[in-house]
Parts: C-alpha cells; sequence; structure tokens
C-alpha cells in the first residue's frame, strides 16, 4: 500500500469512528459542478467593447498575461479546469460574445453569437450559465433597467430578452438547464430624492424581461441583488428586498452573492431562510475584504459555513456559481484556488456528521456539541481531500503550481 494510500485509510477509520463514510462524501464531491465564472481570466472585460470596466465593480492589478481574445480565455479556461477534480459549468457574460459575421450590440445579440462557446461547452460535456451585461457600454451611465428614458430602458430589455433567448440555445443544445442571472449597476452615489420610482421601473423592466418565452424547466432566471457599488454608495434600485421580494412574487430564484450584504451579515446564514420559500435558489460565492472586493476564494469560515448549509439544505437545490476577479497574481492559478477551495469546503460539509450534532442541538446538549464541533475540525481532512484529487486526476497538495508556472512561461508570458 503506497503511503498516500495508508494515510487515507486511517483518515477513514477516523471518520468512521464519528459515523461519517469518507469514500461515500469523496463520491459525492466527484458528482457535485459548481458554474466557474468566465471574467476571472480577462478581468471583466469581455470581448464586444474597447472601453474600460464600469458598473461600480473593479478589478485592481496589472498581471501579466490577460486573455484578450476568444481563444486565448478558452485555453486558460481548460487549463483552469485541468486542476480542478470533477465536472463543472461554465458562466459566461453576454460581453463574451463570438461575432462570427459581424457586430451585433447588446439588444440585438444572437444565440449564433455564442455559438463558439457552445460548440467549446459541448466538446468537454460542460453546461453553460448565462448573464445579461448592463455594465461597460456607452448606454449604461448610471440606470439601466431603471433608466427614466424609455429608449435606455427598451434598449436593456431587448437586451435581456435576447439574453433568454439565447439561454434557450444553451439549455437545448446541452442538454442541462442553464441559470439566467440578472444584475444591474443601478444606482446613486449620492442620497436619492425619490427610492420608489426607480424600482418600479425596475420591476417593469424585469417583467418584460420575463415574459420572454423560455422553457421555465430549463431556464431559470434569477435576480442578483447588492447593497452598494463604487460611486452608488447611497441607493442601490436591486437591493436585498427589492431581490427577494421580486423573485418571490414572480416565480424566479433570488441569488445572493455573499459580496453584497453588510460585513456583519452573512449569507451562510440567509440559505435555509430563503428556501422555506423558494424552491432553488442561486449562489455567488466570492470573497468580500471590508467591502465586495471579490478577492478569490479561500478555505475559510464563511465559505465552510455556507457550504455546510448546503450539504445540509439540499445540494440540488442551490445552484452554485462563483464570482472574484483578481487582476493581480496569476489569473488562471485564481481560478483554480477558489474553486479548489470551495471544493474543500464541500468536501469538509460532506464529512461533517450533520446528524448527529443536529441532535445534540435539539437535545439541548451545547456543551457536548461545542466539543465536538472544535475536535471535528483537527480530523486528517487533508488526507481524504489528497484523495480526492488522486480520483479526479487532479494533483494533490500544491503540485498543480508547478503546470500552471509552466503555463505562464511557455503561453501566458508570450501575450502581447
Ligand atoms: C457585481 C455582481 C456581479 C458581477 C458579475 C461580473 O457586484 O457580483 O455578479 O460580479 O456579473
Ligand atoms: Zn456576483
Amino acid at each position: 500500500m503506497s503511503t498516500e494510500e495508508e494515510r487515507y485509510k486511517s483518515a477513514r477509520e477516523a471518520y468512521a469512528a464519528i459515523g461519517v463514510d469518507a469514500d461515500k462524501a469523496i463520491e459525492e464531491l466527484e458528482a457535485y459542478g459548481v458554474s466557474m465564472h468566465c471574467w476571472q481570466g480577462d478581468d471583466v472585460i469581455g470581448f464586444d467593447h474597447d472601453g474600460p470596466l464600469t458598473g461600480g465593480i473593479q478589478t485592481t492589478g496589472d498581471y501579466p498575461g490577460r486573455a484578450t481574445t476568444p481563444s486565448e480565455l478558452m485555453s486558460d479556461l481548460d487549463k483552469a479546469y485541468s486542476l480542478i477534480g470533477g465536472k463543472h459549468r461554465l458562466s459566461l457574460h453576454a460581453s463574451y460574445a463570438v461575432f462570427g459575421d459581424g457586430f451585433h450590440d447588446r439588444d440585438a445579440i444572437e444565440p449564433s453569437d455564442f455559438s463558439a462557446w457552445v460548440d467549446y461547452a459541448k466538446d468537454r460535456g460542460l453546461g453553460l450559465d448565462f448573464n445579461p451585461t448592463y455594465f461597460s457600454h456607452e448606454k449604461a451611465r448610471q440606470y439601466t433597467m431603471a433608466s427614466t428614458d424609455p429608449a435606455i430602458r427598451d434598449f436593456w430589455v431587448d437586451h435581456s430578452k435576447a439574453c433568454v433567448r439565447i439561454s434557450q440555445y444553451f439549455a437545448d443544445s446541452l442538454d442541462t438547464h442553464c441559470l439566467l442571472n440578472v444584475w444591474i449597476p443601478d444606482g446613486s452615489k449620492d442620497i436619492p430624492a425619490d427610492r420608489m420610482g426607480p424600482r418600479e421601473r425596475f420591476a417593469e423592466s424585469m417583467d418584460r424581461m420575463i415574459a420572454e418565452p423560455h422553457d421555465k424547466d430549463k431556464v431559470y432566471i434569477s435576480i442578483e441583488s447588492k447593497v452598494f457599488g463604487i460611486g452608488l454608495e447611497s441607493y442601490t434600485v436591486g437591493s436585498a428586498e427589492f431581490g427577494l421580494c421580486y423573485a418571490a412574487s414572480r416565480g424566479i430564484l433570488p441569488l445572493m452573492d455573499n459580496g453584497h450584504y453588510h460585513p456583519t451579515e452573512f449569507v451562510s446564514d440567509k440559505i435555509s431562510s430563503a428556501l422555506l420559500t423558494f424552491d432553488k435558489i442561486a449562489l455567488h460565492v466570492t470573497r468580500p475584504v471590508r467591502w465586495d472586493s471579490d478577492h478569490v476564494l479561500r478555505f475559510d469560515d464563511e465559505t465552510r459555513e455556507i457550504a455546510k448549509e448546503i450539504v445540509a439544505c439540499g445540494k440540488d437545490r442551490i445552484l452554485v456559481g462563483t464570482d472574484w476577479f483578481d487582476a493581480s497574481i496569476n489569473r488562471v492559478a485564481a481560478w483554480v484556488i477558489g474553486m479548489r477551495s470551495f471544493q474543500k469546503a464541500m468536501l469538509y460539509a460532506l464529512l461533517t456528521p450533520l446528524g448527529e450534532f443536529g441532535r445534540l442541538q435539539d437535545e439541548q446538549r451545547y456543551t457536548e456539541l461545542f466539543v465536538k464541533q472544535e475536535e471535528f475540525k483537527t480530523l486528517p481532512f487533508g488526507a481524504v481531500w489528497d484523495m480526492f484529487c488522486e480520483k479526479t486526476g487532479v494533483p494533490a497538495s500544491d503540485a498543480w503550481y508547478g503546470e500552471v508556472a509552466a503555463y505562464e512561461r511557455d503561453v501566458l508570458s508570450k501575450r502581447g
């Protein structure tokens, strides 16, 4: 038996002693797909415009090697997926259209503008998710779907409807669902005179969007709320209450991004509440540092707590996508670090004796629960993680970084 197998064997026994089946946890993690965001690869720029990133979100850093063409982005994604165990999904933004027969503005994009991505996904067995892009565009000056100008609103509603059709095309072509997530940057820097008007207009624009015909069993529309953005500090049209109430009343999904709340609020505590009303919800997992900074995910307390809730409340009811953008480190590594951190959190949750802990809570044996929760933390988790990596054919430990470093040397550093 190799040392690694021996380590795993003894770890499996340690988990078995607390009533947990480590083999089963690994199997469940193998089957668990996460929707990885395309926009880490190029600092949220996309391929349909030359201007800067707008909308109150920011990437910082100037690490060399940013993908600037669809084929570069696809190659970088391939490198990242090859270092992440299991099968996953890809989340695209509308700004990543690959125009074959000429440019289409956002209100006129077509399924064919995304056929290159469908081919990419088909070849690799990935599902696709989608996001309309209401930023980095000349018609996105502070207000989009909530604009007072009917022409601007129409433009973005047309964009939204086009995105519904493209999502239907993704779902039909790939035979899996497509999550279509709406996030608008609309809001104001200073205290607004009128809070209701923009919200009424946003709701009305959303109503027009969701009326676009689509198969509700395959295309899930979600709305992502937010507390503030840069330059939009005082008022966000699509606030948490707006998002939850709108989604509940129209039968769509709420999407909670854990960077979009006040710093002492936790999404891990919101999941179970939302699932009492919604059949399904969506999440963006990210890491806010003092603000919605979209730092690369770490295997930290809140990520573990979110994963625990996902396992406890039902993996099938929570659609997880990733959302971070760091331009200060190698971008392929940024994907891999974050995805592997989330998978570690999921594995950690799958290894947690949730039934036993829940029983102690119900029986009010809080001291015992506390002791067991803390002692659980030092069980040999690393050996189980390494076995997951081995089973899924990806390097364990930091060995994967060698592959990223070689890719940086041979590919990324040669980009202009
Ligand atoms: C912005 C939202 C949104 C974006 C992406 C690019 O605060 O989190 O999800 O990050 O759409
Ligand atoms: Zn987000």
